[in-house]
């Protein structure tokens, strides 16, 4: 009987050191934000957007230099026109819009949840996201010059009436000539809202969210695997960079690392936690 209980008890610990692993790794992921990082917040506006937002540096974007960026309520980074479509497309959308989607669909800030963004020349966010840059791409020996990030946190969803909130974030880096895009997922619960034909109490069904970027041309573009699916809601245990929650690219040209893109599986064990990581490559669309 004693060893039973020892045995139940040294179950239980493993169990809280596995537990306790996982969300630090999971807010590890995220770079930091909030009002802690005088992080600025869009308007409490349904399908609203930042004020037009000058930046600093060249951000090259498939090949075109932009200047300006917005950050849309609807979980959308746009560059010199902002994006109030709620229910989201899937790429390419043709009418020559550029933008990036951490996860596009109708969030609504006015019932929970707050939109943050804040541009950096922070040396020691430029060394983090240097660090993370030549980790996944490492033949490019990156040096970032800024960084822009901007989070959705515990955002809900048109028509709500559930609690269920995502928390998700996109960050921009450029040297002002080679340029990334990290998209990190913290906690995704619902993947459409009301008016786009979701279930308002679990924000299910309907069409669901879409993630990846729209270059605005015909052949530059990428749906990450899922998005306006309901796997979607998976997005934050998948991966292109072998980092479950994680997406990078770069995007000044059409690059995707190791060419292809992989959906991620997490293996996890009873006891011992989540120690194995196997990719399953699931489509190479290069263009
Ligand atoms: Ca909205």
């Amino acid at each position: 009987v004693l060893c039973f209980y020892i045995y139940i008890y040294f179950v239980f610990i493993i169990c809280i050191c596995v537990f306790l692993s996982f969300v630090l790794v999971s807010h590890t992921r995220m770079y930091p934000y909030g009002p802690k990082y005088q992080d600025r917040r869009t308007p409490k506006a349904d399908d609203g957007a930042s004020p037009r937002i000058p930046i600093p540096v060249h951000f090259y974007f498939y090949n075109k230099n932009y200047r300006f960026l917005y950050v849309n309520n609807n979980g959308v980074v746009s560059f010199d026109v902002p994006v109030s479509q709620y229910t989201p497309d899937s790429f390419p959308v043709e009418d020559g819009r550029a933008f990036v989607a951490p996860f596009w669909a109708d969030v609504d800030n006015r019932i929970t949840g707050e939109v943050y963004y804040r541009q950096s020349q922070d040396q020691q966010l430029l060394q983090r996201v240097t660090a993370d840059i030549n980790t996944y791409f490492p033949h490019h020996k990156f040096a970032a010059a800024w960084l822009f990030v901007a989070t959705w946190d515990q955002v809900t969803f048109y028509g709500a009436k559930s609690s269920k909130v995502n928390t998700f974030q996109a960050v921009l880096t450029t040297n002002g000539n080679v340029s990334f895009v990290m998209l990190n997922y913290l906690d995704i619960q619902w993947i459409s809202g009301a008016a786009s034909g979701g279930d308002p109490y679990n924000g299910l069904g309907g069409t669901p969210a879409q993630a990846g970027f729209n270059s605005g041309n015909q052949s530059h573009y990428f749906n990450v695997p899922g998005s306006w699916t309901t796997s979607i809601i998976s997005i934050f245990s998948t991966s292109n960079i072998m980092n479950p929650g994680r997406w990078v690219f770069q995007v000044n040209e059409f690059i995707v690392p190791n060419g292809c893109v992989y959906k991620g599986v997490l293996i996890c064990h009873p006891v011992g936690g989540c120690s194995a990581y196997l990719p399953l490559q699931v489509q190479c669309n290069r263009t």
